[in-house]
């Protein structure tokens, strides 16, 4: 057999070194892609991204978007997606719905997935389903919450 098994890792050896390249030129891609798509509607905190079309609508109007465009409305479950989503209200001067309500169970907030949140930024005296009928939650332009009126005309804010 001499060393051929010698001249087989070799050649493994260096198509381990051709895929390493590949994989480095991989990541440089993705990241500059990245932020490119990112600018200037978008935020990522971790795996997640939060972006707006800067369309509006109500909170069912909202839902659909994101949900078309394969995402979900914006739902923060720790302040750092908060301040996130936060940037891209305050950027567009414009208060957005999140992925939360009570419409199941008045007084108990979930997301669209009907877990109980785990996370919450309420302004003060918040939630007080003024008027009875304050199901759904938007965030303010300095990042706290207040339950209202699902049929306001919100910016549109998804995270994927
Ligand atoms: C009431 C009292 C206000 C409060 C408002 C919102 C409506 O009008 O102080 O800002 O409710 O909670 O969602
Ligand atoms: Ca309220």
């Amino acid at each position: 057999k001499g060393d051929h098994g010698g001249k087989e890792l070799q050649g493994l050896q260096s198509e381990v070194a051709a895929l390493r390249k590949q994989l480095d030129d991989l990541a440089v891609t993705v990241t500059k892609n990245q932020n490119a798509h990112l600018f200037p509607n978008g935020r990522s905190v971790g795996r997640k991204i939060f972006k707006t079309d800067g369309s509006q609508g109500n909170f069912e109007a909202s839902k659909a978007t994101c949900f078309q465009a394969g995402g979900q409305l914006a739902s923060p479950r720790n302040s750092s997606e908060n301040t996130a989503i936060q940037q891209i209200i305050a950027r567009h001067n414009k208060a957005a719905y999140l992925g939360i309500n009570d419409m199941q169970s008045e007084g108990t907030f979930t997301y669209l997935c009907g877990d109980a949140i785990v996370y919450m930024n309420w302004a003060n005296e918040e939630p007080n389903n003024a008027g009875g009928k304050e199901d759904c939650v938007e965030m303010y332009l300095d990042g706290k919450w207040n339950d209202r009126s699902c049929t306001e005309r919100r910016l549109i804010v998804c995270e994927f």
